[in-house]
């Protein structure tokens, strides 16, 4: 009777610690406010046939705040739309929240991370991040080298907009092209003519990619469905399929010219790098080296994102310099008065060409390239602000609210350079902190240098001897972007008229 009633009494003082280990000592995780969802499919009853992801989250905050979380299926995902959480996330806590979570397409696309964008964070990760940033920097020794690269590309693109004049060109291949050459260059120390059959190739496999990949797509939420057909994976497979046969042939190239000493090229720098890797065991990559495929899948990431990105932001420029011929009308001026008629535009003139500065940041706020960049992934239980962020979750960072937030932004939906511009006109600013068209942090954009230079080369050389205007019968698009792992632009025509200053002058030198 006795020790019943001990057991009794033993197990009453149990519950009442237990139940308030429970709720007083231990604290209560607070999460950030969910949007409502069902097991198995989470959310997706929010998310399903809303294309436009970035514009869908934005409107979420008016309900949800501008932290909030969601369920991709099974996947937990808290979206970030205002900038201090966002710097918290990047920069602060970079390395905690510097995972990428795996996808069914990217893993396809980078046999399963070895590439740099989509792998996960790892000491491999950074070792190619570095190699790759030394080779980037070798380019740009005194970036003499890259500019006359680019300057070239330039040349030919206002040779060819001078042969179509008058007639409605579509410039947005003419503008890839010319991007594709100066990485073509970067990498491959090659380059492509007009209406080059490999070129038109790559065009096709990269809208592929681009059509298809990390879209949050429901075989990215449900990876099981990659079992049954698909129509976009298959259409990823044949894209993938194609990209490495160009990549066999120049990775063939190389390995047979290469002599060990001089690097030319990105593949070379890599390829260099991979030897003096597997000659000096001492590395401490626990004989997790350079393979052949990190190599490939580096290589393909930068040619991916060197052409994608910077063609994407100049078809954005030119569909707002028609929109808004002012601005043309105002950059030309600058041009005229800065550089002149008798010579090229050239990186040194960046300091003083601030209306043109001023428009290239007005186009990466108002449609920037990645809406809401690449997910990250938090490595550990952390948190953002006062939430709690368990390991594992998926972090978006909507970087469409970040540069539309009212807060930051006077009237964000309204295009207007002259926001970066202090009042004399002589220098750039950004006025908010509410601005990150590269990243930041440990994951941030490594070809902001470059793209920077090229968005500013490229305009410099079209607008200093020709103006563009909407082709008679032909309308401009509404500026919506389309959403994808780039925001795609709609497509429009253009027409290209050589100012009257050039008549007579040669246009491609
Ligand atoms: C474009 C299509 C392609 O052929 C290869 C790639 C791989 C790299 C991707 C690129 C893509 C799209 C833009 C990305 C880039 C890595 C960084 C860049 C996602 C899919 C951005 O973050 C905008």
């Amino acid at each position: 009777m006795m020790s019943l009633s001990v057991a009794l009494l033993l197990m009453l003082t149990f519950l009442f610690f237990w139940k308030l280990a429970k709720w007083k000592l231990v604290p209560r995780l607070n999460y950030p406010r969910s949007l409502p969802s069902l097991p198995i499919i989470g959310s997706l009853l929010q998310l399903a046939g809303q294309p436009q992801v970035h514009l869908l989250f934005h409107r979420l905050q008016q309900k949800y705040g501008n932290l909030y979380s969601l369920y991709m299926g099974s996947h937990y995902v808290v979206v970030v739309n205002n900038y201090l959480h966002a710097k918290e996330v990047l920069l602060k806590k970079g390395k905690i929240f510097a995972g990428r979570p795996r996808m069914v397409t990217t893993d396809l696309l980078t046999r399963n991370g070895k590439d740099i964008a989509f792998a996960t964070y790892s000491p491999l990760w950074k070792f190619q991040r570095k190699l790759v940033h030394s080779a980037l920097s070798m380019f740009g020794k005194g970036s003499l080298a890259l500019e006359k690269i680019i300057c070239q590309e330039a040349a030919s693109l206002c040779g060819i907009l001078n042969v179509t004049q008058e007639s409605s060109l579509d410039i947005a291949s003419e503008l890839t092209r010319a991007v594709t050459n100066v990485v073509c260059n970067l990498c491959f120390k090659s380059s492509y003519h007009r209406g080059d059959a490999e070129f038109e190739a790559m065009l096709q496999y990269s809208q592929g990619i681009v059509d298809t990949v990390a879209k949050e797509g429901l075989v990215d939420i449900f990876p099981w469905l990659q079992s049954f057909p698909n129509k976009d994976l298959a259409l990823l497979k044949q894209c993938v399929a194609m990209r490495d046969q160009l990549l066999y042939q120049q990775f063939a190239k190389h390995k047979e010219a290469f002599n060990g000493d001089s690097a030319n090229d990105l593949m070379d720098v890599l390829l260099k790098a991979k030897l003096n890797m597997e000659n000096n065991n001492s590395h401490l990559l626990q004989g997790q080296g350079l393979t052949e495929d990190h190599l490939l899948m580096t290589v393909a990431d930068i040619f991916g994102a060197g052409v994608e990105t910077t063609t994407t932001v100049l078809k954005w420029i030119v569909l707002y310099l028609l929109l808004y011929p002012e601005v043309q009308q105002k950059i030309q001026d600058e041009l005229d008065q800065k550089v002149g008629y008798n010579r090229n535009p050239q990186l040194s003139d960046r300091l003083h060409m601030t209306y043109l500065e001023a428009t290239i940041s007005e186009v990466l706020r108002i449609r920037p390239v990645s809406p809401l960049l690449i997910p990250h992934e938090a490595l550990e239980d952390t948190s953002i602000g006062e939430y709690d962020i368990p390991k594992g979750a998926r972090i978006v960072i909507n970087l469409w609210s970040i540069h539309h937030d009212e807060k930051e932004w006077d009237k964000p939906g309204e295009f207007n350079p002259g926001r970066f511009l202090d009042e004399s006109g002589n220098h750039i600013y950004s006025p908010s902190p509410s601005y990150l068209p590269f990243g930041a942090g440990v994951r941030v954009c490594m070809g902001e240098v470059l793209a920077k230079m090229e968005l500013f080369l490229f305009m410099a050389w079209i607008l200093q001897r020709f103006t563009l205007s909407i082709p008679e019968g032909h309308t401009l698009p509404e500026p919506e972007g389309k959403f994808g792992v780039v925001l795609q632009v709609p497509n429009f025509k253009v027409k290209a008229t050589l100012r009257k200053a050039w008549e007579g002058l040669e246009v491609d030198q």
